[in-house]
């Protein structure tokens, strides 16, 4: 499945993000470092296509896409030179897929700010540089421990070792390895080594209940502005969210939550737009498959193809692919069944090579 890692500063409602996101039990006080062990949850990704199939299809079963996330102690200055208790949790969040990055744009007296008032892109800074100095620290030891290696066969790794240097510079010239791009295999190599600048970033702007709904905060405006540092190829992602009102609407029944939400002037809740947006950072489709009365949502790789595709559903059926028969969400729901289309001769059929596209809905055809 994937990860995705919580992190910030102490006291900006990491964990209260985790608790409205995993419908959690993580404890949630004023104070700093509440968090010391780091909480870990699963998450279903809500999705409108998922339950609208559903409504039509009237499967046995309904099961969605999933992420899971980690909140760990709030980071601070100095927390990758062992400060704090920052640092050594950033090793747990080493192999996630995404990072959610909250920063805290509501002002409450009541709930300390460790730095001063809130002042979402100076604390995303402190916390960025943190993130700048671990990874520093980490290569460094790959490239000490690699060049043993890179001696004993001459000639043999200058890639790599070019490679390598040329991340460690971008490092301590303080810009992300995020902002690289990369091919997909240097890109699991960032991966495999655990680097935290390389991972993908979503920006939560925590925001007041007062503020969250209206129209557009200036707070916000100013998060997105985070994408000008160096290195930063446009806009930052950035999702308002107000963690602690989330999670309050998160434990309404459903129609209460909906009238709520409405109230508010959303469309949606914060939560439903972050899991968005980190697919959509992580470059993920979903598609759809509808087996033995069972429709579940699968994610992909944005161009994938259809017989790696089908692999994702199990290994079998990207061995012995034959062919796939494909539909959009949409013409599911007009139609009202998947069996109605097959008949009308309106199933698309495509080979292995068929890029899956995001909202297919999709039948494989495959020999055992
Ligand atoms: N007013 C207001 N308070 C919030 C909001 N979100 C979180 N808080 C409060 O902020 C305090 C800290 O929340 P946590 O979720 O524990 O924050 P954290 O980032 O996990 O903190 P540490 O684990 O200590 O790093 C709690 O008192 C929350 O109720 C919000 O949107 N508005
Ligand atoms: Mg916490």
């Amino acid at each position: 499945v994937l990860t995705t890692g919580i992190i910030g500063l102490p006291n900006v409602g990491k964990s209260s993000l985790f608790n409205a996101l995993t419908e959690g039990h993580a404890s949630v006080s004023n104070y700093p470092f509440t968090t010391i062990d780091s909480n870990v949850g699963m998450a279903e990704v809500p999705d409108e296509r998922l339950d609208a199939l559903a409504r039509t299809l009237e499967p046995l079963e309904v099961t969605p896409c999933s992420i899971e996330y980690f909140d760990i102690a709030g980071l601070v200055e100095g927390a990758s030179r062992g400060e704090g208790l920052g640092n050594q949790f950033l090793g747990e969040i080493r192999s996630v897929d995404a990072i959610v990055h909250v920063l805290r744009c509501f002002s409450d007296e009541d709930v300390v700010h460790v730095v001063g008032d809130a002042d979402p892109v100076r604390d995303a800074g402190l916390v960025e540089t943190e993130l700048l100095l671990a990874d520093l620290e980490l290569l460094e030891g790959v490239i000490e421990r690699r060049r043993r290696s890179w001696k004993a066969a001459p000639g043999k790794h200058v890639q790599e070792e070019e490679r390598l240097q040329r991340y460690l510079e971008m490092l301590a010239d303080g810009v992300p390895l995020r902002s690289l791009e990369l091919a997909r295999e240097q890109r699991l190599e960032l991966k495999a080594l655990g680097l935290l600048t390389g991972k993908p970033v979503v920006y939560v702007a925590n925001l007041g209940e007062e503020e969250y709904g209206s129209a557009e905060s200036a707070m916000v405006e100013r998060v997105r502005a985070i994408g000008s540092w160096p290195g930063a190829d446009g806009p930052a992602t950035v999702v308002p969210v107000s963690a602690r009102l989330d999670w309050e609407l998160r434990q309404l029944e459903e129609e209460e939550r909906e009238e709520f939400t409405e109230g508010l002037g959303l469309d949606r809740s914060g939560l439903e737009r972050l899991v968005e947006a980190t697919f959509e950072c992580l470059g993920l489709v979903r598609f759809y498959t509808l087996a033995n009365d069972k429709l579940r949502a699968w994610e992909v790789e944005a161009g994938t193809a259809a017989a790696r595709a089908a692999g994702k559903v199990h290994t079998d059926m990207e061995r012995g692919f034959i062919k796939a028969q494909v539909a959009s969400w949409k013409e599911v729901i007009e139609e009202g069944s998947l069996h109605g289309l097959h008949e009308r001769g309106r199933l698309r059929t495509e080979g292995r090579n068929y890029r899956v596209e995001d909202g297919d809905v999709v039948e494989f055809l495959f020999s055992r």
